[in-house]
């Protein structure tokens, strides 16, 4: 379980309030690139920046507006991308880190599939003073080996659908019988999404119990295969915490299957906010969602140039969420930019 503390181990506190990054501050006077700002979408000195991004892969609707969103922002700031799709294979994401460095990209950015075993690439980068930046998902390396993260404070997003779980939860009768459809194992947002939710729960109603909890990997089949699995060795299961709508969407299909009327019979809370979750809310399915967004394009794009140009950054830049339950889901919908 990686604690919100060791995200960035050795740093004093995760927000630094745009404190000068040491090492940032080493990136930027070591990188080549790191010059006096250029032109929009120049590393300085009018050369044209490209980035190297390594994406976890496309398995869910969440991934798909992410990858959407970085190609647009780099389009729209002039920022060549070599973009390289892991297929959710961190031996692919290795591989692809490698042949940025080799390419001599001026700056690196991946969402890692998963939080270990990046320390030796991470060094590489360091080595070709290539400054690499987080994006949607962290490592557990030391944060010597990167810039700094964009993206979303997951445990954060586990407590939130917890507290949805308790509003969604007020007033049943009778014992809950909850069931979790885990992300990707050993990846960051699983972890701590896992972590945050049982925080919440262990300080609630203590006969809330997880009686199951798996891994579906981030998917709908994962989710329905999963699913299906659980009520076969639970049918009284009433509650389910999915650690994203993908896996919530897919579970749906193997309760109806199973005979049972999703968001009634059982109670659905997940995460992201995808425009089909959004319809599952809205039609009743999935009682409440805790967003996660994935629209971190324009921030990364904007840290690319900062950090190029030699300027300050934050160490953790967070995105803007918010949280919704079904009687939202309808209005909120024609305005979903994703
Ligand atoms: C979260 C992201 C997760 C989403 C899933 O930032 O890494 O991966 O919640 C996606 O939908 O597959």
């Amino acid at each position: 379980m990686i604690a919100r503390r060791d995200l960035f181990r050795g740093t004093a506190g995760m927000l630094a309030a745009s404190a000068l990054v040491p090492a940032l501050d080493a990136c930027a006077k070591s990188s080549p690139k790191a010059s006096s700002p250029g032109a929009s979408g120049s590393g300085g000195g009018g050369k044209a920046i490209t980035l190297g991004f390594s994406q976890v892969g496309s398995e869910s609707g969440w991934r798909t507006a992410n990858t959407q969103s970085i190609k647009d922002a780099a389009g729209k700031a002039g920022i060549t991308l070599n973009f390289s799709d892991a297929q959710q294979k961190q031996e692919n994401q290795i591989a692809a880190i490698r042949n940025f460095i080799a390419q001599k990209v001026d700056v690196i950015s991946f969402s890692p599939v998963v939080t270990s075993g990046w320390d030796a690439v991470l060094t590489e980068a360091k080595n070709a003073k290539i400054p690499v930046i987080l994006t949607d998902r962290q490592v557990d390396s030391d944060q010597s080996l990167y810039v700094c993260l964009v993206g979303s404070d997951f445990e954060a997003e586990g407590e939130r659908a917890a507290h949805l779980m308790e509003k969604v939860l007020a007033g049943a009768s009778g014992p809950i019988t909850m069931a979790q459809l885990e992300g990707t194992s050993g990846s960051a947002p699983a972890t701590q999404r896992a972590a945050g939710f049982k925080k919440v729960m262990d300080a609630s109603d203590p006969s809330w119990k997880i009686v199951i909890s798996q891994d579906g990997n981030f998917t709908r089949d994962g989710g329905k295969q999963v699913m299906a699995a659980f009520l076969q060795s639970h049918p009284d299961i009433n509650a389910l915490f999915a650690h994203n709508d993908d896996m919530a969407i897919g579970a749906i299909q193997s309760i109806v299957a199973a005979g049972k009327k999703p968001g009634t019979d059982i109670k659905i809370v997940s995460v992201d906010g995808v425009h089909d979750g959004f319809v599952a809310m809205s039609q009743g399915q999935i009682n409440a969602i805790a967003e996660c967004n994935p629209l971190l394009g324009p921030q990364l794009m904007d840290t690319v140039k900062a950090v190029l140009a030699g300027q300050t950054v934050d160490r953790w830049i967070k995105t803007k969420e918010s949280d919704f339950t079904a009687d939202q889901a309808a209005a909120a919908l024609p305005s979903r930019q994703y």
